[in-house]
């Protein structure tokens, strides 16, 4: 009784670190992306994919709406928060 009561307690905190370890990386694209009106989405076809990597990198090197961290050039920084946005984009308009 005293193993499955530490069972109970301990899938308790599993619960907690499994739960909250999806939710974190389940949210975070998305909370990006809501905040920033999906960044990474160039042709605003409503997702982040393929399309728009093409874009960022036919404009590699230059200013642009392709630089998405506003560095003045398009380079990996903004090709990393391009696949950090990777997917569709939120579809709840604040
Ligand atoms: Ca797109
Ligand atoms: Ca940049």
């Amino acid at each position: 009784m005293t193993r499955l009561l530490s069972m109970c307690a301990g899938a308790g905190v599993l619960m907690l670190v499994s739960a909250g370890a999806p939710t974190a990386s389940a949210i975070g694209p998305a909370t990006v992306a809501s905040t920033a009106a999906c960044t990474g989405d160039l042709n605003g076809d409503g997702k982040v994919d393929g399309a728009d990597l093409g874009i960022l990198l036919a404009n590699w090197g230059k200013p642009g709406a392709t630089d998405l961290d506003g560095n003045g050039t398009t380079d990996g920084a903004d090709q990393a928060i391009l696949m950090g946005a990777w997917g569709p984009c939120p579809t709840e308009i604040p």
